[in-house]
This record gives structure tokens, C-alpha cells and sequence, in this order.
């Protein structure tokens, strides 16, 4: 596994960093990537000096508070990306004919989606939710990756727990991770200017409002990311407009316009991570393949591991994906995982099952 700490930057002029910075993503947890489970968990003080400042927030979380997104370079190593490309492959094989029902159809935007998937010719599939779900092809191979440490070491970063505490992630909940793919039959496909979660409709004082609530000090209660396959370039954002009201150009602008003011294409290699605050104003843009010349264009695997709040908003956010069909499912234990990365992802699975106890939430947007 790629270490992550040598690798990380910003896509814009990182904050100085102190000497005593503490590494990126300690070493004190099992990697769910190691095949010698019997290996003891080394202590922290075997394997990381001790930080200055345990609970100081990280230049990972400060960078994010500052530009609402960080790109990591080459967070996946290259045996990582052969599996996973592997497993990507097969299941988009068969999503695109109708044996996976859970996709994102073109071209609507948001959930829920039809599972049955339109045409080649009409663009066919954009997405592909449920990678850990019991039945999904390959799924060890994505629980592999979604709760190892390369992740799980950044996000505890991102929701400001204690690196140096293996017990500060009981405060750490399961969450989504899908898969976009490009659309097929040559048929280019766009989303629209959003924020995840605040409806587009909403007047400044309640944009302000929401803004300040769901991310208090500029913090999430979850962290969301997106890691490429296959280098992708589909990924548009606004920097810093994640903690403001839109402008007047902003608030005005054509929903799918193809330039505001600052915009940034994410521009990533495969193995690379973006991860983001979700209220970010971003948009997608989808490059059309034509899957009879063998094209094959986007897999970018994306993601998002919660903090532990019982908070109802969060929990309308990810079950609106349809995770209460499963998630507490006989077979949804991950029992092909191995010592302690099996007992970070029951854990963190058991706690969405407590979240999901609720009532029917509804959707966040609409479209
Ligand atoms: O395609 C992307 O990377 C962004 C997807 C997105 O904005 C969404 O799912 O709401």
C-alpha cells in the first residue's frame, strides 16, 4: 500500500506544515490489505513518535476547511488498482445489461433510479450503488479498500479523531460506496451545479443558515471522496465556495453552465483520491463511450464513511441510496474479511444499522 503520507498534496498552495507534524495515516491498525492476519498490532509507540498535539486538527483537515476538497496523489498502489479494476470491471459488465439493479441511469441526476438500464443509444448507466452489498460480485475486494487503513487513516483525519486511539473509531460509521462510469453509446451526459445536500431553490439567509449547520467550523459529519480507476478528469468544483452563499453569478448562472468564476476540473490519475466536502458546488461531466471499440473510460469508485451522531439529516442522506434493504441483512456480516479490518467493518456497519432504525427520511434533492 501506497504510504500516503509521502505522497499527499493540495491541488492549491498548501498551508506551511510544522515539523512535528504527525504522520499522515499511523501504522497502529491492521491493514485489511495484509494477508498475515496473525501479525500482533503494533503499539503506537512502536511504530509512531508521539504527536505533539493529538487532537490539533491535521493539515489534511485544515486544508479541506480551507478549499473544501484535497487531492492525494497515488493513494492506491498498482496491485490495488489491478484488483480493483478487475472487480470494477466485471460488475459494470453487468450492470450495463440489467443483472446488477442498483445504477444510476442516464440522465437523471438524482435518487431514486430506475433498475432496469436504458439503452446503450440513450447513454445507458452512469453509476453503480451498493459495492458492499451481500450479493455484489467482487465485494471483498471493494470492503478490502473501503475499510482499509489508506481510507479510513485519511477520513479519521478529516472528522478530527484521535490517530494515535484505535478506540476513536467507534465514533466512525459505514456508510456508501458506489461507482461512476462514463455513459455508453457516444452519449455525453452532464449534472448539474448542487450542493449534496442543500436544495439550489433556497434564499441566502437559509443557504447561510444550512451551510453553518451542516458543517459547523467548517467540519462534516462524514467525509466523501472520490478514487480513480482510470484517470478522470469528470469532477468540476468551486474551491472554497463550500462554507458561503453562492453569488449573485452563482445564484444566477445557467444550472449547467460550462464556466463559473474559479471553477477547477479535478484532474486525476488513476490510483488518485479527491476527497470533498460535500456542499461544495461541484457538477460532473460525463465523456460518452463507445462500448463496441472496447472504450472504457470512467471507474471511479465513490465514497463516504460517516461520524457516529445519530444525526436524522445524515442518516436521510445515506439511506436515501436504499442501504436499509440490506444492511442488517443475514449475509451482510463481512466474514470474508480477516481480524481486526473484519472487526472495524462489522463495527461500522452495526452502527448504521442503529441509524437506519428510523422512519422512512425521504430524499435530500430531487431530479
Ligand atoms: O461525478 C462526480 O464525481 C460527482 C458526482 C456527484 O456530484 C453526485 O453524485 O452528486
Amino acid at each position: 500500500m501506497a504510504s500516503a503520507s509521502s505522497t499527499v498534496t493540495t491541488t492549491s498552495t498548501p498551508q506551511s506544515q510544522s515539523q512535528s507534524q504527525p504522520p499522515l495515516v499511523p501504522t497502529i491498525l491492521s491493514s485489511c490489505h495484509s494477508s498475515n492476519t496473525s501479525t500482533p498490532t503494533p503499539t503506537p509507540t512502536q511504530t509512531a513518535s508521539k504527536p505533539a498535539c493529538s487532537t490539533c486538527p491535521t493539515h489534511l483537515l485544515n486544508s479541506l476547511k480551507r478549499d473544501g476538497y484535497i487531492h492525494i496523489p497515488s493513494l492506491l498502489d498498482p496491485v490495488q488498482i489491478f484488483s480493483l479494476r478487475k472487480a470494477a470491471t466485471h460488475i459494470v459488465t453487468l450492470a450495463r445489461s440489467g443483472k446488477w439493479p442498483y445504477i444510476r441511469t442516464v440522465p437523471k441526476q438524482f435518487p431514486p433510479w430506475s433498475s432496469t438500464p436504458p439503452p446503450d443509444s440513450d447513454g445507458g448507466i452512469w453509476g453503480i450503488q451498493h459495492l458492499l452489498h451481500p450479493d455484489m460480485p467482487g465485494r471483498k475486494e471493494f470492503a478490502k479498500l473501503y475499510f482499509g487503513n489508506a481510507i479510513i487513516g485519511v477520513v479519521k483525519e478529516l472528522l478530527g479523531l484521535n490517530l494515535y486511539d484505535p478506540r476513536s473509531e467507534d465514533k466512525i460509521v459505514m456508510e456508501l460506496l458506489n461507482l461512476l462510469v462514463s455513459p455508453s453509446g457516444n452519449r455525453d451526459f452532464e449534472l448539474r451545479w448542487h450542493r449534496d445536500d442543500i436544495r439550489w431553490e433556497v434564499d441566502a439567509e437559509e443557504e447561510k443558515r444550512q451551510l453553518d449547520e451542516k458543517s459547523p467550523g467548517g467540519r462534516q459529519a462524514h467525509a466523501q471522496y472520490n478514487i480513480a480507476l482510470f484517470d478522470d478528469e469528470s469532477l468540476i468544483v468551486v474551491p472554497a465556495s463550500h462554507r458561503r452563499v453562492r453569488t449573485e453569478e452563482e445564484r444566477n448562472a445557467d444550472p449547467y453552465a460550462p464556466e463559473l468564476k474559479d471553477m477547477k476540473v479535478v484532474k486525476m490519475r488513476a490510483g488518485d483520491a479527491v476527497f470533498y466536502d460535500s456542499n461544495i458546488l461541484h457538477r460532473g461531466v460525463y465523456k460518452g463511450v463507445d462500448l463496441e471499440k472496447g472504450e472504457v473510460g470512467r471507474m471511479t469508485l465513490h465514497g463516504s464513511v460517516g461520524l457516529y451522531d445519530h444525526s436524522e439529516e445524515r442518516a436521510k442522506n445515506v439511506l436515501q441510496h436504499g442501504l436499509r434493504d440490506w444492511v442488517d441483512r443475514e449475509d451482510a456480516p463481512f466474514n470474508e474479511l480477516q481480524g481486526k479490518c473484519r472487526a472495524r467493518a462489522e463495527g461500522m456497519r452495526m452502527r448504521l444499522v442503529e441509524m437506519g432504525n428510523g422512519e422512512d427520511l425521504g430524499y435530500s434533492l430531487e431530479g
